[in-house]
């Protein structure tokens, strides 16, 4: 039986086993979690943790190096941003929509009463943009700065590009470190079954399907805006951009889905997203090695679509109406924010006390949609990744097209 089935079979068997736990009593459920099924999926998270950064610093120095002169890694990285920029912004307005047409906050449904979230604060934009370069870049190595860790690496491979032949030696270092570390990804990827029962099953049985109630609305309004994001942003870009076939698209990139719907971290998740893209979808090395990497930090939609349905949802609750202002506002703020903050676990909630707060609504609403986020941060991650593939897959297939041309 091949990987992606045995993903799906352990998928639906963490759900049966964790919402089958969401009724155990208590001290049932944390017993086997704490002695099973967190040992189990942390386990595996250290594993593919444990690659991440070797695997963003030699790839991008691969593929800004492959890439040869500056001024084609300038174009590949307008074609990236913007597109990162464009699809956040859609999916933001998808999630607004969504929550207005849905109305998830029914007035008087919530008490609001002794709310409290302990807002942490995400860095100001301006200053991740400066400290995007390191003044030590083994200090953001070891404290994983994806940022800096991708700056970096742009630097030498730049570097290596202008100095050719000279240092044809650390290239061919730089190759053989990278085939070390996808033998590594293959190796760790065949633990990805366990990892995602044991994942799944916890997440379900601490956060409780049984406990839904109220929230349902809110939920449906998330799930409902990510799958629209993904079935036509997505599927219309690949198909009207990338020429080629969601449909392929989506079946050929579900392990990796399935690994950050697990994880709900698209950092950990990114060396397999990479070896994915570039096995199963012929993503070229030198675009998936920078576009995803860069997307795993810097875009999120399907964060950006929660934070849109948790913003409409808090102001219905609060009876707070949104005016048009508010609602740029919180398309510019929810944008801007996800580039500031790493794909880890939980992080969109980080960056939603960012966004009320511009539209000056109480950052306490976060503590009503808080016991549901774990669910929602498993699906939105998976869809955080991919849409970095999807804009790797479409700048490859331009490149290939234009490869093709010129043969
Ligand atoms: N878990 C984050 C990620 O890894 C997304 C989020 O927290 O919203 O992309």
């Amino acid at each position: 039986m091949n990987l992606t089935k045995k993903i799906i079979i352990a998928l639906i068997l963490g759900v049966i086993v964790g919402f089958g736990l969401s009724f155990a009593p208590a001290n049932i459920f944390s017993a086997i979690d704490n002695y099973v099924l967190s040992p189990i999926g942390q386990l595996f998270l250290n594993l593919i943790m444990m690659i991440v950064v070797p695997i963003v610093f030699v790839s991008i120095v691969l593929g800004t190096a492959g890439l040869g002169e500056p001024a084609k890694l300038g174009k590949i990285g307008v074609q990236t941003i913007s597109f990162y920029l464009v699809t956040t912004a859609i999916a933001l307005v998808i999630g607004l929509g969504v929550g207005y047409i849905l109305h998830p906050g029914e007035e008087g449904v919530f008490e609001t009463g002794e709310r409290n979230y302990e807002e942490q604060v995400a860095p100001p934009i301006t200053e991740t943009l400066i400290n995007i370069i390191p003044t030590n870049p083994l200090d953001a190595m070891s404290n994983g700065d994806m940022l800096q860790i991708i700056a970096f690496s742009i630097f030498i491979g730049l570097s290596l590009a202008a100095l050719g032949e000279k240092t044809s030696g650390i290239h061919r270092l730089f190759e053989q470190a990278n085939e070390i570390l996808m033998y590594l990804v293959n190796l760790i990827m065949r633990t990805a079954p366990y990892g995602a029962f044991a994942l799944i099953a916890s997440a379900i049985g601490g956060a409780g399907l049984n406990g839904l109630g109220d929230m349902a609305m809110y939920m449906i309004g998330v799930i409902l805006a990510l799958i629209l994001h993904g079935l036509i942003t997505y599927s219309l870009a690949i198909w009207g951009l990338g020429k080629a076939s969601p449909i392929n698209f989506y079946k050929q990139f579900f392990p990796a889905m399935s690994v950050g719907f697990s994880t709900s971290s698209s950092s950990a998740t990114l060396p397999i997203a990479m070896k994915v893209a570039q096995e199963k979808l012929g993503v070229k090395k030198s675009v998936s090695s920078f576009v995803q990497p860069l997307g795993a930090t810097i875009n999120m939609d399907g964060t950006a679509i929660m934070q849109a349905v948790a913003t409409v949802f808090i102001s219905q609750v609060y009876g707070i109406p949104l005016g048009l202002n508010e609602l740029l506002m919180v398309i510019l703020t929810a944008t801007l924010a996800s580039i500031g903050t790493a794909g880890v676990p939980g992080v969109g909630l980080i960056m939603l006390a960012m966004v009320l707060n511009q539209v000056g609504l109480p950052v306490e609403g976060i503590a009503l949609i808080i016991g549901v986020d774990r669910l929602l941060d498993m699906l939105r991650t998976s869809l955080n990744l991919t849409g970095d593939a999807a804009c790797a897959y479409i700048i490859s297939e331009g490149e290939k097209r234009k490869e093709a041309r010129k043969a």
